[in-house]
């Protein structure tokens, strides 16, 4: 054992003073006809979880991930799964997501690197083996190595290219092993800092022709779960291709992507591209393409990703609103999440995915409180009511009328009224009385 301090978390209530219990996740709770564990299919990161210690510009890291092992070695890697799995399993979280170098340290020779990955998902597997631990999501890391510069999909140099290339077929094929839901992009480097250097037609297109290669070769191996692209504006580079959810759908359409293709939405990528979380999360469900989420949240007062565990009660409330309306994610809730830096004992990490799981519980709490209360969607169904209402707007909506034949109907009758009020503040205050009313 190695988190011997930290006893198996249990739901306890909320009136609970336990830090190291549940307040609200209650797993078996029935919600609008499902458990809270089959709504809220959480996920551990690896990396944050397992590899980050706080180590920021301005200093080293200030937790103790090293398991009592040499750093860069397989026997950390090893110790790292162990961990992993007792954590996972004393939170109760059933799913893990990876990069393939969150796994093992990456050597110069990228075969000792795919050697060193065949023997940890053995290991891995093994671990798997008597629990109802499952892989998520996998993906490749194409952003640390130095030789990512430029990027990967979108770098200029062909070499660079083809190992982006061969990481994320090993990585495919990890996650296959695995027998991981999802399979992620997210463009690390895949952006650009000046035109003055930068051919963005060549990139864009280099992207999706690796995307396009990453898709058949993971048909061919069996693959049968999601591709997802995670949309994320900056943040390593100043342009991001994938900038928001519209971008990244608008461009995975226009390489023939979208079928194989849906979104894994992070809470803070929204909100650094200057939109909440539930606007990508519906722009990226009325397009059938919300398929996983990157729970965590970020600070308005800071222009970067800060990655922090959820907290924020309303956001979760809308995010549940979204998933529910949604019919619920093929992928799930991966908290790619870290505590803050003075935040740095294993106790905190158990605190912060406590923290994080209790958030989203609220969310669903408050999401069914909301849809069962009705009046929301109520008001919604008003707002548009008059085309229904009216025999040329039904028309419309059927896609049977012309741009004359509308012209014509405002013409004849000379003069518009001003059309009903949005009542914004009404519907914030009956989520502030549905959230806080009893
Ligand atoms: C970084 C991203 C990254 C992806 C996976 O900002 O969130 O962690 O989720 O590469
Ligand atoms: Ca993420
Ligand atoms: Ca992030």
């Amino acid at each position: 054992m190695i988190f011997k301090n930290i006893p198996e978390i249990k739901y306890e209530g909320a009136k609970s003073k336990n830090p190291l219990a549940f307040k609200f996740y209650d797993k078996d709770k029935v919600v609008l006809g499902k458990k809270m564990s089959e709504h809220l299919e959480f996920a551990m990161s690896w990396w944050h979880t397992l590899g980050a210690n706080g180590t920021d510009m301005f200093g080293v890291g200030t937790a103790d991930k090293s398991f009592g092992k040499e750093l860069n070695s397989m026997d950390l890697a090893k110790a790292k799964v162990d961990a992993g799995f007792e954590f996972m399993q004393k939170l109760g979280i059933k799913y893990f997501c990876f990069h393939d170098v969150d796994l093992v340290p990456e050597d110069k020779d990228i075969n000792v690197t795919n050697k060193r990955l065949d023997e940890i998902s053995d290991y891995i597997l093994e671990k798997m083996q008597g629990t109802d631990i499952k892989c998520l999501w996998g993906t490749a890391n194409m952003f640390s190595n130095p030789r990512f510069m430029n990027g990967a999909g979108s770098t200029n140099d062909f070499d660079v290219y083809t190992f982006a290339c061969a990481q994320v077929k090993k990585a495919l094929d990890i996650t296959v092993k695995l027998g991981g839901r999802g399979f992620v992009f997210w463009g690390g480097r895949e952006g650009y800092e000046t035109l003055l250097n930068t051919d963005v037609k060549f990139e864009l297109e280099n992207i999706a022709r690796l995307m396009t290669m990453a898709r058949d070769y993971g048909r061919k191996i069996g693959f049968k779960g999601d591709f997802y692209i995670e949309p994320k504006p900056k943040e390593p580079m100043k342009h991001q291709y994938d900038f928001d959810a519209a971008t990244a759908i608008g461009f995975l359409k226009a390489h023939n992507l979208d079928k194989d293709f849906k979104l894994n939405i992070e809470a803070n990528h929204a909100t650094l591209a200057g939109h909440t979380f539930e606007h990508d999360l519906r722009i990226a469900s009325i397009n059938g393409m919300l398929g996983s989420i990157d729970a965590n949240q970020g600070d308005y007062l800071l222009g970067w990703d800060t990655d922090e565990f959820p907290f924020d009660v309303y956001s979760a409330t809308y995010a549940m609103l979204e998933v529910l309306n949604n019919g619920g994610l093929t992928g799930g809730f991966n908290f790619d999440a870290k505590t803050r830096r003075p935040s740095n004992t294993w106790e905190d990490t158990f605190e912060a995915y406590i923290l994080g799981m209790d958030t989203f519980a609220l969310g669903l709490l408050n999401a069914e409180k909301i849809i069962n209360d009705g009046r929301l969607e109520e008001f919604l169904n008003n707002k548009y009511a008059s085309f229904k209402n009216n025999e040329l707007g039904k028309k419309l909506i059927n896609n049977e009328t012309t741009l004359e034949e509308l012209a014509s109907y405002a013409v004849n009758k000379k003069t518009c009224d001003l059309p009903h009020s949005g009542k914004q503040e009404y519907l914030e205050s009956i989520i502030n009385q549905v959230m806080f009313g009893n």
